[in-house]
């Protein structure tokens, strides 16, 4: 039996959750168009006859700005301690830069294989892959690199038998039908949020946060957090319409998650500041 943790770095936004769930082979971790969208350590968690593979989501690399920001980082800094390798993870969309290189220093000083994954490749001319895989060459001593999408699962499989053949031997770390640490009103709240980050644009994505208060047999219900007045009323929408479409894009997932239909009912609520505030994102869980 191999087994072991892989942590998957890389910039905001470049794709390192849905690259876990296409790895993990379903959603564990939310996506989203915004950066910053992962908050928070994730395990998405892939299973073999004879492995366990655990992926390590965590947000992008960032400078923090506020007490979140500070968690965020940290919680990166802290996940490179007993891991087994580290995907380094590159949108073939953007240049590869200063972001990456800062990323680079600190992962191929960590003594374990880093294996670049160049992600988001689809649609994208040969030339200009070609060129890109070059640039992320020389980033350091790299064990593999590969062209990806984790949207089209174009190079997902060979990625995960890669990531595979540098496991050790070790035990199952987790049962084989679970597939992420994250518990279950954990989930819940991160597709909330999922979806009032797909709907909502500049500052307001990075001021929400949702609580879950109640799972019962029939119905769920989560509050989300807000800053300000005026983003309780972007939130709320016209006659309480945004908050319906959040509603009804989050409720199907949740049911497949659950395994049977509830009621869910969101509120908005107006917590100034908690994004500085130690107590609750301690609360939060972030
Ligand atoms: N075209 C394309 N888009 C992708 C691909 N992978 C991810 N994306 C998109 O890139 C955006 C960011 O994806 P995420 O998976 O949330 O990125 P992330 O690196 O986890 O971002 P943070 O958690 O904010 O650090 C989303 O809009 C995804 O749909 C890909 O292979 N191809
Ligand atoms: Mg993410």
């Amino acid at each position: 039996m191999r087994s072991g943790f892989v942590a998957v770095a890389g910039r905001p936004n470049v794709g390192k959750s849905t690259l876990v769930n296409a790895l993990a082979g379903g959603k564990v971790a939310i996506v989203s168009p915004v950066p910053h969208t992962t908050r928070r350590r994730i395990f998405g968690i892939a299973n073999g006859e004879d492995w366990q593979l655990v992926l390590v989501d965590l947000p992008g690399f960032q400078r923090p700005i506020d007490a979140l920001t500070e968690r965020m980082q940290k919680t990166v800094d802290s996940s490179f301690e007993d891991i087994d390798a580290v995907l380094f993870v590159l949108s073939a969309r953007e240049r590869i830069g200063a972001g990456d290189n800062f990323i680079a220093k600190r992962v191929f000083a960590l003594g374990v294989p880093v294996v670049i994954a160049l992600n988001k490749v689809d649609r994208l001319k040969a030339g200009h892959i070609a060129s890109q895989m070059k640039t992320a060459s020389q980033l350091g001593d790299f064990h593999a690199l590969h062209p990806v999408s984790a949207k089209t699962g174009d190079g997902i499989g060979d990625l995960q038998q890669e990531l595979v053949e540098l496991l050790p031997e070790g035990p199952l770390y987790f049962p084989r039908e679970q597939r992420t640490d994250l518990g279950v009103e954990d989930q819940i709240a991160e597709l909330v949020r999922e979806k009032a980050l797909g709907l909502t644009k500049e500052e307001v994505p990075h001021s929400i946060t949702v609580e879950v208060h109640e799972v019962e047999e029939k119905v769920v219900r989560a509050a989300l957090l807000v800053e300000t007045e005026s983003q309780k009323g972007i939130l709320v929408g016209k006659r309480g319409a945004m908050i319906r479409e959040i509603g009804s894009r989050a409720r199907p997932e949740i049911e497949h998650l659950l395994g049977r239909k509830v009621f869910l009912q969101l509120t908005v609520k107006v917590k100034p500041r908690w994004r500085r505030d130690e107590t609750t994102l301690e609360r939060l869980g972030l």
